[in-house]
């Protein structure tokens, strides 16, 4: 065995001729400024020593390297950049394998790609997902990728970001043989030894024929340009890499790799990239709720479901995707029946599209099992509650399982609105009570509020936050209040969005404008889609507490009270032809908003797409900094992965607050300012960004300062 040589954490040790390059820098072998120097060295070092034929480079840890370290981006850069540790990876003189387990990501598959040979084991994951970060592949993995396993398949990998398998590496040609163990440093030296022995020669990528066949280059190009044009919905990434892939096939090597780099430096000024980045890094700080640092989960292998309703079976489908067993109790045999129906569907309908075998549906509803009576729960170790939103029928069923859980089982409400302290405080154990908000579809969406009251135990939110990660949620810790973080500020700035509405602008120009946005959807296609008649119930829960100097505009109660709930009825604010989900404008919603202005005693004026969103906007952020003055949301990031994550506001921006700090406080409170002159009721500017602006701070200073 030879020595050990150069700096950390990049180490090097001789097996025979092979000089194996190990990179160690936790959590994940991130590329940062001593990696990528510790490389460079270590490729000298093989080729200035004879005793060396062969350089092997592996990833110490549970991955080989996941990319280029993303904390350095917006910062001044370090040489060597990373293109430039690849050249000279792939001018190695001596033949250069990588072996690859775990997560081999972005740089991480830029440096294999830059290596002459390839292999990988089991349960790796191979991919370009720089576009996820706003980003694009900056060190040639846009010229290497391309000639290595054609046009058509490297763009799919690039512009979708997703990962390959070992198996799917292989057979797109990204890896040249697969390890038959998950021991990746033997494998890789076995791999190492045969190269040596059959005198394999250096094979660079930069010389691999993937593009040979232009025309089948140019048809993919054409299409992924086509493709990007229809679907990218104004990202700024993924034209720049269909532009560097043009290059690789039209340029010769160097110059792409030159224009690579121009067009990623134009991506890394890109505000995209800075709010793709913060939505990356947000969705890890919100898992680190203190109760998670204080206490460990409880037991989470079977769980109770009260209620087998929209959410109750939607509930049921997550919790049995993640393999746990499911016992759902219903109010009788029909709704039970009902209930498990509803779970049913899902599968059924997963089977008919092929996606699904039946005997995997039938080994899923194995774990799945109904009842009446809650006596079925007695060894539950969490029951989540989602029966209708009433606190006496809510109250009612706390009681029952108080009699029938075991010590120690976690007890949860899906309660929308409602006071979870009030039902912590009903039942003789509220240390094991918390809110699990779920959203609609409970089986597809990926946030998941997760709501503290005052007397709950630690371990019981982190079982919260486990349950999560069992269920790949993102979870947002959140205090108790009306609406906690989401559904309360989406009541403001739709509150906005109806004073704008009655003075003059149409659901459909407020709807064009938030899409225009980045939003999927604007509010009142939202409206349509989650149905009328669910706001509507909280707005007369609400109109006994209202503030009666408070302006409130009574449009969707008059098209609530013609029965239109949306695209349940066929119609609310859109015309919804028969089994058409896109709807249409509604002459009589306009009949109804004329009719209300008339009555509101409004002459309607002129809105801009512009003046639309800053007062929906100021609304969304104002709320959201009173939700973290109060303590109810823990940072501002806390806000911002709920909206990205739960409401359909555009990762690229981050989320509410990240926008904010990019606008500028003191812009936001000017705003808010202006608008109030009309409204100081409504516009009332939150302490915190009053404060903030005053001091000359952002939001973020607040993310930094947790
Ligand atoms: N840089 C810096 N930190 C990173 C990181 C990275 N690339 N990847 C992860 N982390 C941190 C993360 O914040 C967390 O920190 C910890 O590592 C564990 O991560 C030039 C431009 C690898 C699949 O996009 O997808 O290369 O919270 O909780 O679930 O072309 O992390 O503990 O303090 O996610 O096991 C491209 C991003 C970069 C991959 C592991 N690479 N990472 O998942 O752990 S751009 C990526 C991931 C680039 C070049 C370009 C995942 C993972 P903390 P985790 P995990
Ligand atoms: P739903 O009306 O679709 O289903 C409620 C179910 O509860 C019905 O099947 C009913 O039979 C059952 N039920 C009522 N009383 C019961 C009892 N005592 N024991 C057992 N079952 C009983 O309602 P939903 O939309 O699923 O909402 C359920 C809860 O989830 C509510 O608190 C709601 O506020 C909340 N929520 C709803 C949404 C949404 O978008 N629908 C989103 C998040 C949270």
């Amino acid at each position: 065995m030879a020595t050990d040589t150069v700096s950390t954490p990049v180490t090097t040790r001789r097996h025979g001729k092979v000089l194996v390059v190990s990179v160690d820098n936790p959590p994940v072998n991130a590329l940062g400024v001593d990696v990528r120097r510790g490389l460079v060295s270590a490729i000298d070092a093989a080729q200035s020593d004879d005793a060396v034929a062969a350089v092997l480079i592996v990833g110490a840890g549970r991955n080989f390297i996941a990319g280029a370290d993303i904390r350095e981006f917006g910062k001044p850069p370090l040489p060597p950049a990373l293109p430039d540790v690849c050249k000279r990876i792939e001018a190695c003189s001596k033949p250069v394998i990588a072996a690859l387990h775990g997560a081999a990501l972005g740089g991480g598959l830029e440096v294999a790609l830059a290596a002459h040979y390839r292999l990988a084991v089991n349960g790796v994951k191979l991919g370009l997902p720089e576009v996820q970060l706003g980003l694009m592949p900056g060190a040639g993995g846009t010229q290497r990728a391309p000639r290595l396993i054609g046009a058509g398949p490297a763009l799919e990998l690039m512009l979708s970001g997703r990962q390959v398998g070992a198996d799917e590496a292989l057979a797109l040609g990204l890896v040249d043989r697969l390890g038959r163990s998950d021991d990746t440093l033997a494998e890789g030296l076995a791999y190492a030894q045969e190269l040596l022995a059959a005198n394999a020669p250096v094979r660079r990528t930069r010389d691999a024929q993937g593009l040979a066949d232009r025309d089948a280059s140019r048809a993919a190009l054409d299409a992924a340009r086509a493709d990007v044009a229809a679907k990218s919905r104004g990202l700024f990434s993924p034209q720049k890499i269909v532009d560097a892939v043009e290059a690789a096939l039209e340029l010769p090597f160097d110059e792409g790799l030159r224009l690579e780099r121009t067009l990623f430096q134009q991506c890394i000024a890109s505000p995209q990239r800075t709010g793709l980045i913060h939505a990356f890094f947000a969705e890890r700080e919100v898992a680190k709720a203190p109760e998670t640092k204080l206490a460990q989960p409880r037991p989470l292998a079977s769980a109770g479901i009260i209620g087998g309703g929209t959410m109750g079976a939607g509930i049921a489908v997550a919790m049995l995707d993640a393999g746990m067993t499911v016992t759902m109790v219903e109010r009788d045999d029909d709704s039970l029946a009902r209930g498990r129906s509803n779970v049913e569907k899902v599968y059924d309908s997963l089977v008919a599209k092929g996606r699904m075998t039946a005997a995997a549906k039938a080994a899923v509803m194995a774990r799945f099992s109904g009842a009446t009576a809650y006596d079925a729960l007695s060894q539950a170790d969490l029951v989540i509650e989602a029966v209708f939103e009433d606190m006496a029928v809510k109250k009612a069923v706390f009681a029952a399982l108080d009699r029938v859980c075991k010590p120690g089982a976690v007890l949860a409400t899906n309660t929308s609105y409602l006071d979870i302290d009030a039902i912590a405080a009903s039942i003789s154990r509220p240390q094991d009570v918390l809110g699990l908000h779920f959203f609609s579809p409970a089986h597809v969406m990926k946030l998941l509020e997760i709501v503290v009251p005052a007397r709950v135990n630690a371990d019981a939110v982190a079982t919260g936050f486990e349950l999560a990660k069992k269920l790949r949620k993102v979870a947002v810790r959140a205090g108790v209040c009306d609406g906690f973080i989401g559904n309360r500020i989406l009541a403001v700035y739709r509150q906005a969005a109806d004073h704008m509405l009655e003075d003059g602008a149409s659901p459909y120009q407020i709807d064009e404008a938030v899409r225009e946005f980045g939003y999927p959807m604007g509010p009142y296609q939202v409206a349509d889609l989650a149905g009328g008649d669910i706001g509507w119930a909280t707005r007369k829960r609400r109109a006994a507490t209202r503030d009666p100097r408070t302006r409130y505009v009574e449009i969707a109660d008059r098209i609530c009270e013609s029965g239109w709930f949306g695209e349940k009825t066929g119609r609310g604010y859109y015309l919804y032809a028969k089994g058409s989900r896109s709807g249409t404008p509604d002459p009589e919603v306009f009949a109804i908003v004329d009719a209300e202005r008339k009555r509101a005693g409004i002459t309607p004026r002129i809105f801009d797409n512009a003046e639309i969103m800053r007062r929906y906007l100021a609304a969304m952020i104002n709320e959201g900094a009173n939700v973290v003055h109060e303590g109810i949301a823990l940072r501002p990031l806390d806000v911002d992965v709920t909206f990205v994550a739960g409401y359909g506001f555009p990762r690229h921006r981050g989320g509410p607050m990240k926008y904010a700090d990019t606008v500028g406080l003191p812009q936001v409170l000017a705003d808010i300012r202006e608008f109030a002159n009309d409204d100081p009721l409504f516009w009332r500017p939150s302490p915190l960004l009053v404060d903030l602006a005053l001091r000359g701070k952002d939001f973020d200073s607040l993310n930094q300062a947790a």
